[in-house]
């Protein structure tokens, strides 16, 4: 049962059996990078491992920063079409999280950068264990989780990222994986003069 009016879930995207294999799948074949990055001259660990997968061209900041631009998967563009034909919208990126355990987390953050603007939507794909979804307004102290299960899709609209923050917090009774992939359409930049 959803209680943000900003938020929807499509509980069963996936049933159990499918989303158990994708899990597999994906654990097996992406190539995880190393979670210690450098950024502005200093070394941090991030909580989670991460990849990124955007059409050619695509540039967002949030990744130029840390990650490399890779190119999409047969089973990323599999999952892909999927969502796409479904909600009938398209997305060019996807940010891939690989939480290894309850002790893997994300920050609050809002997921609100420039190249997000405009009616652009996150369809927030969970494979693997139960977390939950923790969310608090920026300007009240409304606030609220909800728990995501294997092959549950989170639609956040533009509106929820300006208005809300979001994290996953840690959860030590959580010992199993989870993989998150948020697909994203991000603006095409504007072409530089050369
Ligand atoms: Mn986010």
């Amino acid at each position: 049962m959803i209680q943000h009016p900003e938020l929807a879930v499509i509980d069963k995207f996936y049933d159990s059996d499918k989303s158990h294999i994708l899990y597999q799948r994906l654990l097996q074949e992406q190539s995880w990078p190393d979670n210690r990055y450098t950024f502005a001259g200093r070394q941090f660990i991030l909580p989670r491992l991460q990849t990124w997968h955007a059409d050619a061209g695509i540039r967002y900041s949030y990744s130029n920063n840390l990650l490399e631009s890779r190119p999409w998967t047969p089973l990323l563009l599999e999952i892909r079409a999927e969502i796409e034909q479904y909600l009938k919208y398209s997305f060019n990126s996807v940010l891939v999280n690989w939480y290894r355990n309850g002790e893997d987390y994300v920050g609050w953050h809002a997921d609100d950068e420039p190249e997000l603007r405009e009616q652009a939507y996150i369809a927030s794909l969970s494979l693997g264990a139960e977390r939950q979804f923790a969310y608090r307004a920026k300007k009240s102290q409304a606030s609220g989780r909800l728990s995501l299960n294997s092959g549950a899709l989170l639609i956040m609209p533009v509106s929820f990222q300006q208005n809300w923050l979001h994290s996953v917090p840690k959860d030590t009774s959580v010992t199993a994986g989870r993989i998150n992939l948020t697909f994203r359409r991000v603006a095409q930049p504007d072409k530089q003069p050369d």
